[in-house]
């Protein structure tokens, strides 16, 4: 009896820690999402900086069909970074370098989300990835 409410007391405490999750998730606390527009020319222009260890904004939505200019760049700072995305099945592969902003040139074929994130890692030590730099191309129908 005692266990069976110990059990439903640390379930309720995980339904909370996922709800808690789920509203710091929307509320963008660790981050910001963008949500691209389709320009005069029809493309989507997105625009992304990375640094120590963070993409921003690190949740981009596209179109899929819609060309996209992904410019890429890197906050000053003597740490390398790069912007990988391998989703080939989607038609976007790269790994781009960040530094001056630099255009990354791809059409979506396939709505889904698809994770970006730098390759980096110094030594033994957590990859950047582990550190944080990562996002999510939402690409919509
Ligand atoms: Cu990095």
């Amino acid at each position: 009896m005692h266990s069976e409410v110990a059990v439903m007391n640390r379930l309720f405490f995980l339904c909370g820690l996922i709800g808690w999750a789920a509203v710091a998730q929307a509320e963008g606390g660790t981050g910001r999402t963008f949500v691209a527009t389709v320009d005069g020319n029809g493309v989507q222009r997105v625009e992304v900086v990375g640094g120590d260890y963070y993409f921003e904004p690190n949740h981009i939505v596209v179109k899929a069909g819609v060309p996209v200019e992904l410019v890429v760049r890197k906050e000053s700072g003597f740490t390398p970074h790069t912007f990988v995305m391998d989703a080939p099945s989607a038609g976007m592969r790269f790994n781009v370098d960040l530094g001056e902003p630099r255009a990354v040139r791809f059409t979506p074929s396939k709505p889904g989300v698809y994770g970006f994130y730098c390759d980096k890692q110094l030594l033994f030590f957590e990859s950047h990835r582990e550190k944080g730099m990562e996002g999510t191309l939402e690409v919509l129908e």
